[in-house]
């Protein structure tokens, strides 16, 4: 870990800080510009999200449905929740329970891991990049890659006593389901299931513990802005509801939550692997004033030093090469020099096909804002 750049900044101040203070206006710069406003956008269809039962898969008559449901939920949002996927619901419980127990730790526990270099494998902080952000987020978080677990969990946080034990066994069943949805999502492009099978059982994983304390003003401010992930996939895991998807009309659905589901996102790698078939979501977490908010996002992507690129069977007269290859690293090195909001507004008020599209046409630099 880079030590000049995890100097504890002096004037950080943590968003559970804040609500502990007992603030009844959010300070200024957590105001997000009008065009990022939480209200007004929000859907107002009743639409029906995909939920995907992965226990069908096993049925072989059912297995077509579920990778034609698989298909369209990909296509149409780029987002899917699942159910019956094996990871027992105590597993889930408990790497929420100790993800909780982390944030409600004294700040000084918290602050040894507190660090604004995103290329660090195991950092604390909170808002989204907080040295480069003109506007700030109302989250706390902490990320740490998880794969291989061997090669990361001495790194993670000691305090609460159980975190590594407890996060280790739901990140390592996390990856495995990944490694299960992958193999679906390639059969729904009609590529060999078992395609950069090893690459991806060998590839990153960065769990991201966000945790985003009741706000005052949640009508004013946001846990996190328009963003899609860098991922070739993302699995999420919320305890209460406030993460919205933006769908191909620009229109915001919440994200209900569904006891023991976990929520599919797919990233801009998976975008890039299917020539476009995929499109990233774009999502976003509100936040309310009521109660503390926890998420668990997973990204999984290749191994840091790797490329993604088009499968080439995606590839033809009719769908012509769309994406540069990139890879994880260059989305560290793209957020390290980045201020998002400026990003996000920009491509929401004026470009917004435009937001993810940094990878789009070989003849652009790969550049992607993401989370
Ligand atoms: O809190 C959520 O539901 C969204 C988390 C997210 O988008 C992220 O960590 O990138």
């Amino acid at each position: 870990m880079d030590k000049s750049s995890a100097t504890p900044n002096d004037s950080f101040t943590s968003a559970i800080t804040l609500t502990e203070e007992g603030l009844t206006c959010i300070p200024k710069r957590y105001i997000v510009p009008s065009s990022l406003h939480p209200n007004g956008t929000l859907s107002n269809s009743n639409t029906c999200l995909p939920i995907v039962d992965l226990s069908l898969l096993q049925h072989p008559l059912l297995r077509p449905q579920i990778i034609q449901q698989v298909h369209l939920a990909c296509k149409e949002l780029g987002f899917f929740q699942v159910v019956n996927h094996g990871i027992p619901l105590s597993v889930m419980k408990d790497a929420l329970d100790n993800a909780i127990e982390f944030f409600d730790l004294p700040s000084e526990e918290k602050m040894h891991l507190l660090s604004s270099n995103v290329h660090d494998p195991v950092r604390y902080s909170t808002s989204l990049n907080d040295d480069k952000d003109k506007v700030s987020f109302w989250r706390d978080f902490l990320k740490h890659y998880a794969n291989p677990i061997s090669n990361w969990i001495d790194l993670w946080p000691s305090n609460p006593t159980f975190y590594k034990e407890k996060m280790g066994n739901y990140s390592m069943a996390v990856q495995k389901l990944q490694e299960e949805i992958m193999e679906v999502i390639f059969e729904s492009l009609e590529l060999n299931p078992d395609y950069l099978h090893e690459d991806i059982a060998k590839g990153s994983q960065v769990i991201v513990v966000n945790c985003y304390p009741a706000c005052p003003e949640p009508d004013l401010a946001l846990g996190l802005p328009p963003h899609t992930d860098y991922s070739l996939l993302s699995i999420i895991l919320q305890n209460h509801q406030g993460l919205q998807i933006m769908d191909r009309d620009e229109k915001w659905h919440s994200v209900p939550v569904i006891e023991g589901g976990l929520i599919a996102l797919v990233g801009d790698h998976m975008e890039v692997l299917s020539n476009g078939q995929y499109k990233g979501v774009v999502h976003r977490a509100t936040v309310n004033s009521e109660k503390k908010r926890l998420s668990i996002a997973s990204l999984h992507s290749l191994a840091l030093g790797k490329k993604v690129r088009p499968a080439p069977s995606l590839v033809d007269e009719q769908h012509i090469l769309s994406y540069n290859e990139g890879g994880f690293s260059d989305f560290l090195d793209f957020i390290s020099g980045e201020d998002i909001v400026q990003v996000a507004a920009v491509s929401y008020t004026e470009a917004p096909q435009n937001f993810s599209s940094s990878v789009k046409d070989p003849k652009t630099e790969n550049r992607t804002p993401k989370s």
